[in-house]
């Protein structure tokens, strides 16, 4: 008998993400029977690849999901609030990148490595929401310490890549670098501010107390997925020149002691993570060489000598691939493998 196989949507599929995910579903071999291709009405009749073969791709409709088994979004928010429910009504089950599900009690929020237990609870809506990308990469590494330890307090920085913002700002970032170098006028449309040779703390829009919905995402994701509604995290989320992937300097405090060569230990062995941390060779994780790549790395691990029960660390990863593309196909492999 054959391999079982199902009919998958990508619907954002012309952008960073959807570009990605239809890579990496290709990359780890996921049993496609059927792939459709969904987008704005600018992108209806491009054409994309499977397998070498020329897919066109088609406007994202309400109608885009009859026959669908998995429906991966990444469209943005509004485009998920639309089309996902009608994805679900249609009998998909929806994995969507967009935060417009997340904290939604009834939709779990998943990062196999963190809690992957939550993935049965789809059957309340149909929908499975991939977290955001800054929390994803953070939280593979706090886990395996928070279940030694019991993290109650993070302070997180994170530099995070202008491909994090789509296509169009990773290609503005190079734009400016070309046009600079050539002494013409540099364009700024996808920040608030020019990129290049510079660093902006200010990632998606402010709230009212003062943080941006990106650093409140860190607090609130990070409790959903911990099913721990006491764990504090204070974020500063800041833009920087770089290309692909984030880097995030994180400082904990938790409950019970823990030091730096057992998070090393921890680290190691943990599902995803890697350890990269040799100061004396100048080894550290650095998004240049993470780009890429699925694992997230972590580096600089030390005593907090500020606090009684304090480690810090440095933490990076590919936010187009784990925090978002492949998160999201591991996801669809669980429910292929247990759930469909
Ligand atoms: P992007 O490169 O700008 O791509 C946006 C995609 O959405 C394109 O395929 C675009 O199609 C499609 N789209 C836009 N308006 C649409 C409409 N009215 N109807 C149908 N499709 C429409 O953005 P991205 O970086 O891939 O991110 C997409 C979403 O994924 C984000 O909004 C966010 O929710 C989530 N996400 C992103 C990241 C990241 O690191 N970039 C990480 C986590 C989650 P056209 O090409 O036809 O315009
Ligand atoms: O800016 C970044 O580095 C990550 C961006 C994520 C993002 C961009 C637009 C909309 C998100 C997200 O995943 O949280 C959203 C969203 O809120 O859906």
């Amino acid at each position: 008998m054959g391999r079982k196989t199902f009919s998958v949507a990508v619907a954002g599929a012309t952008g960073a993400v959807g570009e990605l995910m239809i890579q990496v579903l290709q990359e780890r071999d996921f049993p496609v029977g059927e792939i459709r291709y969904l987008a704005s009405s600018r992108s209806a009749g491009k054409t994309l690849k499977w397998k070498g073969e020329d897919i066109p791709v088609q406007e994202l409709t309400r109608d885009s999901f009859k026959g669908v088994d998995i429906a991966l979004f990444s469209a943005g928010g509004g485009r998920s609030l639309e089309f996902a429910p009608a994805a679900a009504e249609a009998g998909a089950v929806v994995v969507d990148n967009s935060s417009a599900f997340r904290m939604e009690a009834d939709v779990p929020l998943v990062v196999p490595e963190v809690n992957a237990g939550d993935i049965a609870q789809y059957t309340r809506r149909g929908i499975i929401a991939n977290p955001n990308c800054t929390t994803i990469i953070m939280i593979v590494a706090l886990k395996p310490l928070h279940d030694f330890a019991k993290v109650r307090r993070v302070v997180v920085s994170s530099y995070q890549s202008s491909s994090g913002a789509g296509a169009k700002a990773m290609a503005e970032l190079i734009k400016q670098t070309r046009d600079w170098v050539g002494e013409r006028d540099l364009e700024v449309s996808a920040f608030k501010h020019q990129l290049l040779f510079n660093v902006i703390p200010h990632v998606d829009s402010f709230t009212d107390n003062g943080y941006t919905k990106e650093e409140m995402k860190m607090h609130n994701e990070t409790r959903k997925m911990l099913h721990d509604n006491e764990i504090q995290v204070s974020a500063t989320c800041v833009r920087v020149p770089v290309l692909t992937a984030h880097s995030e300097a994180v400082s904990i405090e938790t409950e019970r002691p823990i030091t730096p060569e057992k998070a090393r230990e921890l680290l190691g062995a943990a599902p995803g993570v890697e350890v990269l941390d040799d100061p004396a060779s100048s080894t550290y994780p650095m998004p240049l060489f993470v780009a890429g790549k699925d694992t997230c790395y972590v580096g600089r691990i030390r005593k907090d000598y500020t606090v009684p029960n304090g480690l810090c660390f440095w933490v990076v990863g590919d936010q187009l691939r784990k925090g978002a593309a492949t998160n999201a196909i591991q996801i669809a492999e669980i429910l292929a493998r247990d759930y469909l």
